[in-house]
C-alpha cells in the first residue's frame, strides 16, 4: 500500500513518542518529503454557521449550554452571509471552506438548509467542508450529494481520557459517525485537541486510534486547547511547545500522506514553534481572524509568516 501503513502497533508509537527530539523531527521532515512538497501549506477557513447552545457538555468548548462563557445561542446563518463569508476567504487564498455547528446532531430541517449552503459554497469553486456533530449514513450521503467534500469530526483525545472530557457521547458514537461518513464516500478530516490535561499515554492512544482507523483521515487537525474562561478546562497545565511539535510529527510519520493541520492555538504559539510544527510535517493551518468563536492570528501576520518561512498557500 505504498508505505502507508493502517496496522502500526502501540508499541511501535510509543517507540517514535520516545525518540529523541532531532530524530524524530529528522525521520518526521524525510517522510513529509517524500509525500509532499514541504513549501506548500493548504489554508482552510472556518466559519460559524450556528454559534452556542449546544447540548453537549465537551469540556474544552465555549459553546456548550452547561458552561456560563457569554455566548448565547445565535440562530443558523442566512444563506447570503454564509456565501458573504465564502467569497472574502476565497479572494484571501482559502481553497475549503469549513461550516461549523454547534449541535449534538443536526434535525432534517437544519440540514436541508445545510445543504443549500454546502452547494452553493462548492458552485463557488471552493473545497467544502463541515462539522455538524454525529451523522448516520443517510444524512451524510445527503450531504455528500450537495457537493460536500470533506466532513470534521474529531476524536478530540484518547479512549480512556474521553469520558474526563465529555460525558454526553462515547467515544463509540464518534467512531460511528466517522464510519457513516466514510461510507457515504465523503473524505475524512479528523484530529483531536493537545492540552486536555491528558498524559502522554493519551496522546500515544490518540494517534493510535487515528493511525489505525479503516483509512487514514485525508485532514488531520491537531488543535492546541484554547482555554476559555467558564469552561471546565480553563486553566488545565500548558501543553510545553516542544511535546506540542511531537504530537504533529509523530502524526506526520503514522499518516505520511494526510494533511496535517496546525489548528486551533496559533494565536497562542510563537512564530518558531509554528516553524518548527511545518518542518515536523504539518502542511495546513486554518487563516482568517477568527477560528469558530475565538481569535485566531490576523490575516496579514500569517502571511508574513509563510512569507519568512518561504513557504506558499497549495492550490485546490
Ligand atoms: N459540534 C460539532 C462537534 O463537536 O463535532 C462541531 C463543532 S466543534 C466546535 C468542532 C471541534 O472544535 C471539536 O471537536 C473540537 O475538537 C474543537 N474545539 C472546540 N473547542 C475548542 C477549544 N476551546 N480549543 C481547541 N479546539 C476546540
Ligand atoms: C478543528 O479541529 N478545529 C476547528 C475545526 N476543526 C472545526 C475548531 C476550533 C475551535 C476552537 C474554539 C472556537 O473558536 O470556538
Ligand atoms: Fe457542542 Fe461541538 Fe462544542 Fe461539543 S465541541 S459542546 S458538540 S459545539
Amino acid at each position: 500500500m505504498d508505505g502507508v501503513r493502517t496496522d502500526w502497533t502501540r508499541e511501535e508509537v510509543a517507540a517514535l513518542f520516545a525518540l529523541p527530539f532531532n530524530e524524530l523531527l529528522w525521520q518526521a521532515h524525510s517522510v513529509h518529503r517524500q509525500h509532499f512538497d514541504p513549501a506548500e501549506v493548504q489554508i482552510s477557513t472556518l466559519l460559524s454557521i450556528k454559534t452556542g447552545g449546544c447540548p453537549e457538555d465537551c469540556g474544552y468548548c465555549p459553546q456548550s449550554v452547561h458552561f456560563s462563557t457569554g455566548l448565547g445561542p445565535e440562530a443558523l446563518m442566512p444563506l447570503e452571509d454564509v456565501l458573504a463569508h465564502a467569497r472574502k476567504a476565497r479572494a484571501r487564498g482559502a481553497t475549503r471552506f469549513c461550516m461549523g455547528a454547534a449541535y449534538r446532531n443536526p434535525k432534517p430541517s437544519q440540514l436541508a438548509r445545510i445543504t443549500e449552503m454546502v452547494a452553493a459554497v462548492h458552485e463557488l469553486g471552493l473545497e467544502t467542508c463541515a462539522t455538524l456533530g454525529m451523522l448516520d449514513e443517510a444524512q451524510a450521503r445527503e450531504l455528500k450529494a450537495a457537493g460536500l467534500d470533506y466532513y470534521n469530526h474529531n476524536l478530540d483525545t484518547s479512549p480512556a481520557h474521553y469520558p474526563n472530557v465529555i460525558s454526553t457521547r462515547t467515544y463509540q458514537d464518534r467512531l460511528d459517525t466517522l464510519s457513516a461518513v466514510r461510507e457515504a464516500g465523503l473524505k475524512v478530516c479528523c484530529g483531536g485537541i493537545i492540552g486536555l490535561g491528558e498524559g502522554p499515554e493519551d496522546r500515544i492512544d490518540l494517534l493510535h486510534t487515528l493511525a489505525t482507523l479503516p483509512a487514514h483521515p485525508e485532514s488531520v487537525p491537531v488543535n492546541q486547547l484554547v482555554q476559555v474562561q467558564g469552561t471546565p478546562l480553563a486553566g488545565a497545565d500548558a501543553v510545553d511547545p516542544l511535546d506540542f511539535v511531537r504530537v504533529i510529527a509523530v502524526a506526520r510519520i503514522l499518516m505520511p500522506r494526510s494533511r496535517v493541520r496546525l489548528s486551533a492555538g496559533r494565536k497562542q504559539m510563537s512564530d518558531e514553534m509554528q516553524a518548527l510544527c511545518f518542518f515536523a510535517g504539518a502542511n495546513s493551518l486554518f487563516y482568517g481572524e477568527q477560528l469558530l468563536t475565538t481569535p485566531n492570528p490576523a490575516a496579514d501576520r500569517d502571511r508574513a509568516l509563510l512569507s519568512r518561512l518561504g513557504a506558499r498557500p497549495a492550490t485546490a
